[in-house]
């Protein structure tokens, strides 16, 4: 079976994480988030994998190449990102037979995804609590063939959302070209409707998905994967370092005297951590990152060759590639009122649904010695501060 893989998108809500990196590029654990899930459609039995790109495809395609293990692999451009449906219509002259179709921006588990293979026609289903937010798929009485979606109904069929993950049958392919939605774009599921319509479609409850669409789940993709690491010391770890459960030092990584690592936590190769400092919580040092004398991290995703130096704290943050946290800067991620923290998503004033959350650096952005950053507060692409400043909002 081939699996198309959607990573085309701008991903606007999860700047300015995307300013250099295409949102399925960004890493969860030792990968990009779209590694995850092609590494699960390798894993259910996929024979080929055509991913569609557009917003930085050059990065997948690097990253991929022409054969990921074993298998071969397409591009297909698409030049405007005007919805899913679309997308895979780019695909449409690959496609042989029977076809999955993924967002690349989703983590399932691999399990999962093999019975999505095995019961094709398929949709994924993932039971939320709440589903009003969800395209929510409707079932006849015994919940074992999908009759319906139904996009952030009020009054909800069934606690089943919709995944972003299915097998469609051969004749899909000549459904592909649906008009735009309300909304303006062409929506895969629209085609899932008329395969609905037509065919049998198998609901498959997924064990694990996160979608991935703003920084705090890309903080919380990387808890959940971080959880599932086993030690593993191949770096280069000083005899007074002291490292505590699940931690994966990477060959190539040093971990200097008198730091304490807290597992779950990757150090990844290249890294350099201490001497004394303090990694907790579930952390993601990236490659070639540097965390300075007496620092703190926790709960944080420092991308590649991120900085941060001397006598700093990183709490529940994610910082992008090659940022650099001046020696004292200080992330707050508590609120005094212990409301949620928030941060401005597309101009909305969004709960992060977090109690503790800290901030989003973008790509080489620069703190300044003693620089206090609010919880919440998002530094854009190459932003700076002053010395001693503190950052109360978004720059
Ligand atoms: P979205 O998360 O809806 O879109 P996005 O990734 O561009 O992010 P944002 O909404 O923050 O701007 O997309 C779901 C998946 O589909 C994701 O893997 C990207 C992919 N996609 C395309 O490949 N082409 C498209 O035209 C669209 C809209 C999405």
């Amino acid at each position: 079976m081939q699996a198309v893989i959607l990573a085309a998108g701008q991903g606007t809500r999860i700047r300015p994480l995307s300013e250099t990196t295409p949102k399925p590029m960004l890493p969860v654990a030792d990968r990009p988030i779209v590694a995850h899930v092609a590494d699960t459609a390798v894993e259910a039995g996929a024979d080929e994998l055509v991913f569609v790109v557009g917003y930085l495809g050059d990065h997948v395609r690097e990253y991929f190449g022409e054969e990921y293990r074993g298998l071969p692999v397409a591009y297909v451009e698409q030049d405007e990102q005007v919805g899913t449906a679309d997308a895979v219509n780019e695909a449409r002259e690959y496609l042989d037979g029977e076809f999955a179709v993924m967002n690349g921006d989703n983590i399932f588990d691999a399990e999962s995804v093999s019975k999505l293979f095995d019961a094709a026609p398929s949709v994924a289903a993932y039971t939320v609590d709440d589903p009003t937010s969800y395209g929510v798929l409707s079932t006849d009485d015994g919940g074992s063939v999908v009759t319906d979606i139904v996009e952030k109904p009020d009054d909800p069929p069934t606690t089943m959302a919709n995944a972003g993950a299915y097998v469609f049958p051969a004749e899909a392919r000549e459904y592909l070209d649906v008009p735009a939605s309300e909304r303006g774009e062409h929506e895969i599921t629209d085609v899932l409707e008329r395969v609905i319509d037509e065919f049998t479609v198998t609901p498959v409850e997924v064990d694990r998905w996160l979608d991935v669409g703003r920084p705090w789940e890309l903080l919380e993709a990387n808890e959940i994967l971080l959880s599932d690491l086993e030690r593993d010391l191949r770096g280069d770890v000083a005899q007074g370092a002291d490292l505590r459960g699940d931690v994966v030092v990477e060959e190539g990584a040093t971990v200097e005297p008198g730091v304490v690592v807290e597992g779950p936590a990757l150090i990844r190769e290249g890294a350099k951590v201490g001497p004394n400092a303090y990694i907790r919580g579930a952390t993601l040092v990236g490659k070639d990152v540097r965390v300075g004398h007496s620092v703190e991290v926790k709960n944080s995703v420092l991308m590649e060759d991120a900085h941060v130096s001397h006598l700093s704290y990183v709490g529940d943050s994610v910082l992008g590639p090659a940022v650099n946290f001046g020696a004292g800067t200080n992330v707050a991620n508590l609120r005094h009122d212990d409301e949620d923290v928030h941060l401005m998503v597309k101009g909305e004033y969004t709960s992060t649904g977090r109690r503790k959350f800290g901030v989003v650096a973008g790509p080489r952005a620069k703190t300044a010695i003693n620089t206090s950053l609010n919880p919440g507060t998002k530094l854009s692409l190459d932003a700076t501060t002053k010395p001693g400043e503190s950052v109360m909002e978004d720059r």
